[in-house]
């Protein structure tokens, strides 16, 4: 290889180096997927949503507030057991590590979502927006779905 081959090469190299990391701030690494709503009586006025969230990025992202059309108020919060008591800790926000998942899930992390617009029945589905602390966003939508009953008997034999 010669002195000029050599040069435009190293000069490709390092513009795609650069390239790469322009267009590394523009992609927003987070992804949030099987979000689902636990359905409930229409009398109940506070349900509790689930999803998946997955931070790509070797940066730890936190996520700041969750908001939606279709409900007043939206707080994450995280259910926890004091002796045989179960209780639930509203979280200011929720940090998702580098290159890691972190499951919104019956009996752990779980947004809890206040005075539905309208009653919300199985099949139905509600619009949730996500506001990361890197300024992002991202808009999902979540089915209401009937919990099934493994989720919440531990009658297992
Ligand atoms: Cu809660």
């Amino acid at each position: 290889m010669n002195k000029v081959n050599l040069f435009l090469l190293t000069t490709f190299i390092f513009q795609s180096l650069f390239l790469n990391s322009v267009f590394a701030k523009e992609i927003f690494e987070v992804d949030i997927s099987e979000a689902w709503i636990s359905e409930a009586p229409p009398t109940v006025s506070v349900l509790a949503g689930y999803a998946k969230i997955h931070n790509a990025s070797d940066r730890p992202i936190t996520l700041l507030t969750v908001s939606s059309p279709n409900f007043s108020k939206i707080e994450i919060h995280r259910s926890v057991l004091n002796g045989d008591m179960v209780s639930m800790e509203k979280q200011d926000s929720l940090e998702i590590p580098a290159r890691s998942t972190i499951m919104l899930s019956p009996g752990d992390l779980h947004l809890m979502l206040f005075d539905p617009v309208k009653p919300l029945r199985s099949g139905d589905t509600a619009t949730l927006n996500f506001s990361f602390s890197d300024g992002h966003n991202k808009t999902i939508e979540a089915k209401v779905e009937r919990r099934s009953s493994e989720d919440h008997s531990h009658h297992h034999h």
